[in-house]
């Protein structure tokens, strides 16, 4: 029987597992079918992945895809009734998708990828210049957590779900590893984190236990 929730996608995306973490939280069945962003086969306007097809709709953008299924299948759980709590939720996602996910990914997640599996050499001058701006955000991630909880303060929200895989991501790399220990605000965000079943069950082959 087809998965509830089929998420065309690159196995190893941010933005794939964030909809994986999703669906897990709503409890419904999904599947990831490896697409590359840039191919033929995927649907997205913009050369985007993931694109996901649930209850007979075809979406794309990862924030209406999270809200469609958080609110459809799960009663709206990951998403505060509260207006200001909902202002710190979705000011953090906005965060998490204008400034940090850019900054990961071309300064520092894309070279190791360029290296692990398309055997190009490491791209180490594009790390070292990323790195300050890099060290930077997790500073101030870091801060904001150490100062009023930021979006770890409520319940867990599409905010950790949209932060989670961005920021784990960079932990898997030597350089991001290093720097996300220097934070502890942040570090504990993410052992905690780390534990919760949606995010277990969606781990990347890559990940160590
Ligand atoms: N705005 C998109 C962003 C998705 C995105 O950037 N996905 C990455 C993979 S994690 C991608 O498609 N990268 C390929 C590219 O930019 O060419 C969303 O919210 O779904």
């Amino acid at each position: 029987m087809a998965a509830e929730v089929r998420i065309f996608g690159t196995v190893i995306s941010t933005y794939t597992r964030i909809i994986e973490i999703t669906a897990e939280e709503a409890g419904l069945s999904h599947e990831t079918i490896a697409t590359a962003a840039n191919s033929p086969a995927n649907r997205h306007p913009f050369g985007k992945v993931p694109v996901v097809e649930v209850d007979g709709l075809e979406l794309y953008e990862s924030v209406s895809i999270a809200q469609y299924i958080d609110n459809a299948h799960n009663g709206g759980a990951l998403q505060p009734r509260d207006p200001a709590a909902r202002a710190v939720m979705d000011r953090w996602i906005a965060i998490a998708n204008n400034y940090l996910f850019p900054l990961f990914e071309h300064g520092l997640l894309m070279p190791w990828i360029m290296h692990l599996y398309a055997g190009l050499p490491l791209d180490e001058q594009k790390i070292a210049r990323s790195l300050p701006n890099i060290s930077r955000a997790l500073a101030f991630c870091d801060a904001e957590i150490a100062h009023d909880g930021a979006w770890s303060a409520g319940a867990f929200d599409l905010a950790d779900v949209f932060l989670y895989p961005m920021l784990r991501g960079v932990q898997l790399t030597p350089q991001g590893g290093a720097g996300i220990a220097q934070c502890p605000y942040l570090s504990a965000w993410m052992a905690v984190t780390e534990q919760r079943g949606s995010i277990r069950a969606t781990r990347w082959e890559s990940e160590p236990d």
